[in-house]
């Protein structure tokens, strides 16, 4: 059994054995914490309150028409972080440019960069969908951050992880020190810790990708996935395909089922500082492993804020035999 602990608790044990962990670093967790509390709070009651549900009029940097709670989440997240005095920046997968702390807020030595609510086509249709969150220290010199500030590539993140609202509401996050889960109590109203060292299956049997971009895949992957679906009793194969366009809950089934998520190039759509980086770090500390096919995808330098990158994510056996066919068809 797990301890009864909560994420604040969990969060000052870490402070305690963790040297790159400070004071500062839970008050920017408890924030966001909270701003995720709030969030779930609306979430399940979007069905309810129709007020929350629905496109709003505007359209996102993408071209994709923003809904409601996409916009309410993005509000929550930036008021909680403003408030807090512990961030000098932040960006969002729904803001063009950089989102500087409001005036008179305090400047933070933190970066915090998300995705508001990922997944939102699904708002809908009441399937998972989640927040996740990617932080930086400042490096920027002055009192503000910059875009530079953003712009650092995913193996320096001091913490990254995500929030999933579903059948219950968790949190799964790493500081570099393991990934551990929490699980939102309604009643408390607190988020327990459920899942300690969270380990991936080294190879799984679940494969993820919205195959009916099939004709724009390149090669290797094309290959790849015809790979997994033969039958091959002694290697595990072939293997099933669970795909539910929600990349939170695609990535939290895999990471705790084991398996390999793959949104592959030539035309990728996941962004490397909302999406790509924190979740490549979620999945390294638990033991699985993330790549654009040819680079580790902590390793890319960000050129721009909304950079896509080719995402395949997941078990660590899984990623390197995708590799292998990918490399095969490299001239
Ligand atoms: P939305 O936030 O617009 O629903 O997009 C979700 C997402 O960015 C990611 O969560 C999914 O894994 C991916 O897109 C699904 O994309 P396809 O619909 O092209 O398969």
């Amino acid at each position: 059994m797990n301890p009864i602990k909560t994420v604040q608790q969990h969060i000052l044990d870490e402070q305690g054995r963790h040297p790159g962990v400070s004071g500062d670093f839970s008050d920017l967790m408890t924030s966001l914490v909270m701003a995720a509390k709030v969030i779930s709070r609306d979430v399940n009651r979007a069905g309810l309150v129709k007020t929350v549900l629905g496109k709003t009029d505007s359209v996102n940097v993408y071209g994709e028409t923003v809904m409601k709670l996409d916009d309410f989440a993005q509000q929550v997240i930036c008021q909680a972080l403003d408030n807090c005095g512990r961030v000098c920046v932040m960006a969002s997968e729904e803001s063009e440019n950089i989102i500087p702390v409001a005036e008179g807020s305090s400047k933070g030595e933190y970066v915090a960069l998300f995705d508001p609510l990922d997944g939102s086509s699904n708002i809908d249709v009441n399937t998972s969908i989640g927040t996740i969150f990617s932080i930086h220290r400042k490096i920027s010199d002055g009192d503000y951050g910059t875009a530079a500030d953003c712009l650092q590539p995913g193996f320096k993140q001091v913490a990254a992880g995500y929030f999933i609202y579903g059948s219950s509401s968790m949190l799964v996050y790493t500081t570099g020190n393991g990934v551990h889960g929490f699980t939102l109590d309604p009643a408390l109203g607190e988020f327990m810790l459920s899942l300690e060292h969270i380990r991936t299956p080294k190879r799984g049997k679940i494969y993820s990708i919205n195959e009916g971009n099939l004709t724009k895949w390149d090669e290797g992957t094309r290959k790849y996935i015809s790979y997994l679906k033969e039958k091959d009793g002694g290697a595990g194969r072939p293997y099933s395909l669970r795909y539910i366009g929600s990349l939170v809950a695609d990535f939290h089934r895999n990471l705790l089922k084991g398996g390999i998520f793959l949104y592959p190039g030539p035309k990728p759509k996941l962004r490397l500082l909302y999406e790509g980086a924190p979740l490549a770090m979620v999945a390294e500390q638990a033991g699985g492993l993330a790549t654009t096919g040819t680079e580790r995808v902590l390793d890319i330098e960000p050129m721009s804020l909304h950079q896509r990158i080719p995402l395949i994510i997941g078990s660590y056996d899984d990623v390197l035999k995708y590799q292998e066919f990918v490399r095969a068809e490299i001239p």
